[in-house]
């Protein structure tokens, strides 16, 4: 399939050089390799720069609210398992005002792909601090130095039993594709961490492209969790991406299937007998 098929046709806003260009176009090359059409996914988008995904992708798609991605993607998911569901969210959505809802999706383990597009600022908003920024970055909040020990994104969802944890970048678009089409095919919970320079506020491309190396290259063994800790937990300057954690658990939709037969979206909705209610009002 063609990514034009995915293409809205809207020329995206965001500022020339953005990572999200390059989390865009991976999106679509993976749906295109999966063969996905768009009316069998849905998208979902909180607000932030990131949000506009939802705009440019012809896809079916949600613009929820800052914060409430993983909500709004889990119930799309148990109304109807048939969809590919990918929810995308800023870093600041997915860590600071959205955090509550990460673990919990990951131990129940829906069937869903979460993307996080992960600037370490608040994009929208002109370059705030967020829970990744590095210790000591200015931002406009933090004019001198940010105090705070940054969230540790990838721990947390292997901590939190998730079932595919991994970490992308957006200057590396092929790489990016295959992790996405790796967390699409997985049946669980799939979360992909992707690092994305805000060239505005917060431009990380040339200390990325630095310290950025494949584990696949490295020969890490995806199925052994505690290499994964390990390697989530390495402070040695470096920065590996890839798939760190993978392994197969029941999925939330398999819990429920005795109420999911057939899904809320396939039943046929009966009539409503309202009369009662409008005697009320006669
Ligand atoms: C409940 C709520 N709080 C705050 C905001 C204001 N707000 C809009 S976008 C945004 C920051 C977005 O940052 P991030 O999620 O990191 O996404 P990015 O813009 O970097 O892609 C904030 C705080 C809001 N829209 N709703
Ligand atoms: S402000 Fe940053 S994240 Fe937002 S569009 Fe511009 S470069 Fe991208």
């Amino acid at each position: 399939m063609s990514i034009e098929v995915y293409d809205t046709g809207r020329r995206p806003v965001w500022c020339p050089g953005c990572g999200n260009f390059g989390i865009l176009l991976a999106l679509r090359k993976a749906l295109a390799e999966l063969k996905l059409k768009p009316e069998e996914v849905v998208i979902v988008t909180g607000i932030g720069c990131h949000g506009r995904m939802s705009d440019y992708m012809r896809t079916n798609a949600f613009h929820t609210i800052h914060g409430r991605v993983l909500p709004l993607a889990t119930g799309i998911k148990l109304a109807n398992p048939e969809l590919t569901v990918i929810g995308h969210a800023g870093d600041g959505d997915a860590y600071a005002i959205g955090l509550g809802h990460l673990p919990h999706a990951a131990r129940r383990n829906v069937d869903l792909t979460f993307i996080v597009h992960n600037n370490m600022v608040f994009g929208l908003t002109t370059g705030q601090v967020t829970p990744t920024t590095p210790r000591g970055v200015k931002t406009k909040s933090t004019p001198f130095g940010n105090p705070e020990q940054p969230l540790n994104p990838v721990l947390l969802a292997l901590a939190s039993g998730a079932t595919f944890v991994a970490r992308g970048f957006s200057g590396d678009v092929e790489h990016l594709k295959e992790l996405i089409k790796a967390g699409i095919q997985h049946k669980g919970f799939a979360f992909i961490d992707v690092l994305q320079p805000c060239v505005t506020f917060f431009n990380t491309y040339q200390m990325l492209r630095e310290k950025v190396y494949k584990l696949e290259e490295a020969g890490h063994d995806p199925s052994d969790l505690e290499s994964a800790l390990r390697l989530a937990m390495l402070q040695d300057g470096r920065i590996p991406i890839g798939i760190f954690y993978k392994t197969q658990a029941p999925t939330f939709e398999e819990a429920f299937s005795h109420a999911m037969n057939p899904p809320p979206a396939r039943r046929t909705p009966k009539p409503v007998d309202l009369s009662r209610a409008l005697k009320r009002f006669k």
